[in-house]
C-alpha cells in the first residue's frame, strides 16, 4: 500500500534526530550531564525543525506532552536491543503499531540485521507490522543493519546496495543504511532501492567537516537526507552543525 511521507518530509528530503542510544549502547557510552536528558534533545528538535525524531516506546510516553508541544513529527522504533547481549544480531518486537499510532507516531522504526541466523523472524514480524502501519497510512522506516558471521564489511558496495534492495522488496517506505565513504557506491545503493526512499546513518562520532562532506555526497547520490544521531547532540553547537547540514540537503 502507498502512504504518503509529507508529514516526515520536506520539498522531499529530511533530517530527523535519533535518540534510541540509550538502549542500543547504554547511557555512559554516548551520554553526558546535558544529552542524556530527552528534553534536551526535544529542545534541538524543535528548534532545528526536524522532519522527525527517532525515540524507543518508553521515551515517547514520559516525554509525550513535550514532544507534542515541539510539533516534531514522532518515530517510534518497534524493536531493539541492547549492547549487552553479544549473540547473533537481533532485535525484537518492543511496541505495537496500535501503541505508537496512540502516543502520536507519525511514522515507525524497525531495524532487521540482514546476514544474521536470525534475520528470517525480524523479516517475518516486520511483515505484520508493515501490513498493520500501511492498513493506517503510517510510513515506515526500516533499518536495514548488515550483521552477523558471514558479513565482512557492513560498507561495501555490494552489501550497501544489497541493504537497499531488502528495503525495497520488503516495503520499506524509507531505508536507513550506513555509509561507507565511496559517493559511486551509494549511488548504486539508491538505485537499488527504487522508489523506497534512502537516508543515511550518522554513525560515530566524526570530524564537523566529515560529517558535511558526508552530506553533501549522500545527496548528490539521490538519498533524500539523513537520520543523525551522536553526531548532533553530542556536538557542543548543535544549532550551527544542524544549519549547516540543512543547508546542503537544501541547497
Ligand atoms: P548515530 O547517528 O548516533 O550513529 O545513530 C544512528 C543509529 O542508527 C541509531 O538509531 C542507533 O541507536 C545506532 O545507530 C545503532 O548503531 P549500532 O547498531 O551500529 O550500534
Amino acid at each position: 500500500m502507498k502512504v504518503s511521507l509529507n508529514k516526515i518530509t520536506k520539498k522531499g528530503k529530511a533530517l530527523y534526530l535519533a535518540y534510541d542510544q540509550g538502549l542500543e549502547h547504554g547511557p555512559s557510552t554516548d551520554f553526558n550531564d546535558k544529552n542524556v536528558d530527552p528534553n534536551y534533545i526535544i529542545n534541538i528538535a524543535q528548534k532545528g525543525k526536524f522532519q522527525g525524531i527517532v525515540f524507543q516506546k518508553g521515551i515517547a510516553e514520559k516525554y509525550n506532552s513535550e514532544i507534542k508541544k515541539s510539533k516534531i513529527p514522532l518515530i517510534i522504533k518497534l524493536n531493539g536491543k541492547t549492547s549487552l547481549y553479544k549473540g547473533e544480531a537481533i532485535a525484537r518486537q518492543l511496541c505495537t503499531v496500535k501503541e505508537a499510532i496512540s502516543l502520536g507516531a507519525k511514522a515507525i522504526g524497525y531495524t532487521i540485521y540482514i546476514g544474521s541466523s536470525h534475520e528470517s523472524l525480524m523479516m517475518h514480524e516486520f511483515e505484520k507490522i508493515e501490513e498493520e502501519a500501511h492498513a493506517k497510512g503510517l510510513p515506515i522506516i526500516l533499518w536495514v543493519y548488515p550483521r552477523g558471521k558471514g558479513i565482512k564489511s557492513d560498507t561495501s558496495k555490494e552489501i550497501m546496495s544489497y541493504a537497499s534492495r531488502v528495503g525495497l522488496e520488503l516495503g520499506a517506505d524509507i531505508i536507513k543504511i550506513k555509509y561507507g565513504g565511496n559517493p559511486d557506491d551509494l549511488k548504486w545503493a539508491v538505485k537499488s532501492a527504487g522508489k523506497t526512499k534512502v537516508v543515511v546513518a550518522g554513525g560515530p562520532p566524526a570530524l564537523e567537516s566529515a560529517l558535511l562532506k558526508q552530506t553533501s555526497d549522500i545527496i548528490k547520490a539521490g538519498a533524500i537526507g539523513l537520520a543523525v544521531g551522536r553526531n548532533l547532540w553530542q556536538n557542543p553547537k548543535p544549532f550551527d552543525l544542524t544549519k549547516k547540514i540543512q543547508k546542503i540537503i537544501w541547497k
